[in-house]
């Protein structure tokens, strides 16, 4: 393991950090304030953060109606995701998206959509580009005209479901990247639903990762809750894909605990597994880690109870500022629309 006690609580701050911003837009959803459909990652935090510890500021995520987590990881702006939410203008996207379509150039978060699959292309247009960059054919040649060796390639996460990968343009994309071998990387967060049917019944009885693997690309699957496994098995990944080895995939297995769509639990409902959500509760990626960090004395009460604090005041005043947003004006309608 390539993890250091100072990378191990790192990755249980942004994952703690993700967790609290989850529960704070739940628990103010009931204001009737956020008028926009949200899917909440609680439970799934460790993936997002294991995977974009790798990723440098250069380094672009695409992902999909579950993308607060990825948003967060990668470094995106708390406030304006919250502003969006509340359909303000001061949002990142505008106030015109809502938590499916959230944006932050800056953090190298290029974009999320509702639409499953749909992010999927673009994350694989995004890195044929960076691969033209790298060898100089975006610019006729001329960094390799000049005999000047390309920098290390900057890479391309996509980040989709499991319901996402029985899209057609999903194997498109894979056949495409591999055919291109373009440096993406695919992390599909298996959570064995699409929104309440089991994977058992959508698709026969087989590993995912090995689908990808027959396509040609460098697939493996890991545990999703383990954030050391996660950051471990993305280590390697990523690296491939930056040295040029062509696209890989990581099939990842988490679960989630609020019901698809919305702030709530709906266990009620019936269609998990009897037990089986109280089974993931006890593989809580927090949990476990923070039992590591503790195990190991690399951390104590004391600490973990000032993270709290600093983590509390900080999502309380991305609300407060989030919260004094204006509307979009009427007369900004017609902007930003393509035809
Ligand atoms: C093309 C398309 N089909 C159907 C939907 C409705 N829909 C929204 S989320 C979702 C489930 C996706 O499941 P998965 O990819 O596993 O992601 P998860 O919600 O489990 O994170 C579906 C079917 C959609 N948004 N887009
Ligand atoms: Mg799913």
């Amino acid at each position: 393991m390539n993890l250091t006690p100072a990378d191990l609580k790192q990755l249980y701050y942004q994952m703690l950090r993700i967790r609290r911003v989850e529960e704070a837009i739940a628990r103010r959803y009931a204001e009737q304030q956020m008028r926009c459909p949200t899917h909440l990652c609680i439970g799934e935090e460790a993936i997002a953060v294991g995977v974009c510890a790798h990723l440098t500021n250069q380094d672009k995520v695409f992902s999909n109606h579950r993308g607060h987590g990825h948003y967060l990881a990668k470094g995106g702006d708390l406030p304006r995701l919250l502003a969006e939410l509340y359909g303000y203008a001061e949002g990142c996207c505008g106030g015109r998206g809502g938590s499916m379509h959230l944006t932050d150039l800056e953090a190298g978060f290029v974009a999320s959509t509702p639409i499953v699959g749909g992010t999927v292309p673009l994350a694989a247009g995004y890195a044929w580009a960076e691969q033209m960059k790298k060898s100089g054919a975006a610019q006729g040649c001329a960094s390799v005209a000049r005999g000047r060796m390309p920098e290390a390639t900057n890479v391309v996460v996509i980040f989709f479901g499991d319901g996402c990968f029985e899209e057609g343009v999903m194997h498109e994309t894979m056949n495409f990247a591999v055919l291109k071998k373009l440096p993406l990387l695919f992390v599909c967060e298996n959570n064995q639903y699409s929104v309440m049917t089991p994977l058992a019944e959508r698709q026969p009885k087989r590993d995912i990762y090995k689908i990808a693997a027959a396509h040609g690309l460098n697939a493996v699957s890991g545990d999703g809750n383990r954030v050391d496994e996660v950051y471990e098995l993305a280590r390697i990944a990523v690296g491939n894909t930056r040295n040029g080895l062509g696209p890989q995939f990581l099939e990842l297995h988490t679960h989630r605990w609020p019901e698809h769509c919305g702030p709530n639990e709906d266990d009620d409902l019936g269609y998990r597994r009897p037990g089986e959500l109280a089974e993931w509760k006890l593989r809580c990626p927090l949990l476990q880690t923070r039992q590591a960090l503790l195990d190991a004395q690399l951390s104590d009460d004391a600490a973990l109870t000032q993270m709290e604090t600093r983590l509390a005041e900080e999502i309380e005043q991305a609300f407060a500022w989030a919260l004094q947003g204006t509307r979009p004006t009427v007369d900004s309608m017609r902007q930003h629309l393509y035809a």
